[in-house]
């Protein structure tokens, strides 16, 4: 899965395809590089940022969905409703939803489409995630957690063969939680359902590195990204489409 932040405030790649053009450009890019989906997404959930209204979300998502839905599948990563309506309207097959299907309104809105859902972890919301997460034992904590919200779904009547699950890496996490995540990962994977997992050059990536710049964090993404396929992972939400799929490409042949 190809990350396409519209926004002029994401960690990685904020303000790069705020415009339309470049946005779209980057998209078929991404999808002739060899991503399955792409993932569009018109607010950022990194920590502390600020939220976005409707209109201005919708703006910014669906001429490019509209357009990129035409080459491939794409996926609207939203938290509200009336985004996620209109994006699968505009041609979107997958909502991702990183607040986890909380909001009974995201539920009705889900079950009346055919779309895929992407349930995600996180603690709090993401003004106030990272200010000292606890858990008692994280992984059996986001693991029931997630299994709980996909029966809840299930019984709003969307097909279980429709839900995906995420731990949430870096939402509501320390440095040690996202590494007890994906050292563990089978265990979330042993729920049956397909695992997406998200740490495309996210913070813990530079705090093993040394290095805080998120663009410097491609190789130590694809490793751990590796490191999750090895325990399961399904899906893989990543900025760097090519490293990743040929990385993928030679670990697949070899395991
Ligand atoms: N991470 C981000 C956004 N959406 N969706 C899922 N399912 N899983 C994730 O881990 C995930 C996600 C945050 O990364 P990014 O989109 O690159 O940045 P920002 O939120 O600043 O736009």
């Amino acid at each position: 899965m190809g990350i396409l932040n519209v926004t002029p405030d994401s960690f990685s790649d904020g303000g790069k395809f705020l415009d339309a053009d470049r946005a779209i450009a980057h998209g078929l890019a991404m999808f002739a590089q060899g991503a399955d989906i792409v993932d569009v997404g018109g607010e950022s959930t990194r920590p502390g940022a600020q939220p976005v209204d409707p209109a201005t979300e919708l703006e910014r998502v669906l001429p490019i969905i509209s357009e990129l839905s035409r080459h491939g599948p794409v996926s609207i990563d939203t938290s509200k409703p009336d985004v996620a309506a209109k994006s699968v309207a505009a041609g979107a097959s997958v909502i991702n939803d990183v607040s986890g299907f909380r909001d009974p309104s995201m539920v009705r809105v889900a079950s009346e489409t055919a779309a895929t859902v992407c349930v995600m972890h996180m603690k709090g919301d993401p003004r106030t995630m990272q200010q000292a997460p606890t858990y008692d034992d994280v992984v059996t904590e986001v693991r029931d957690y997630l299994k709980r919200q996909a029966d809840m779904l299930e019984s709003d009547g969307i097909s279980r063969s429709s839900i995906w699950i995420d731990p949430g890496i870096g939402f509501g996490k320390s440095l040690e939680h996202n590494l007890e995540i994906l050292r563990r990962l089978d265990e979330i994977v042993a729920t049956g359902l397909p695992v997406l997992v998200g740490l495309s050059r996210k913070s813990f990536i530079g705090k093993l590195t040394g290095d805080l710049h998120p663009s410097n964090r491609g190789i130590g993404s694809v490793a751990a990204m590796l490191a999750a396929a090895a325990k399961g992972a399904r899906i893989v939400r990543v900025h760097d489409v090519p490293e990743s799929v040929q990385a993928l490409a030679v670990w697949g042949a070899l395991s």
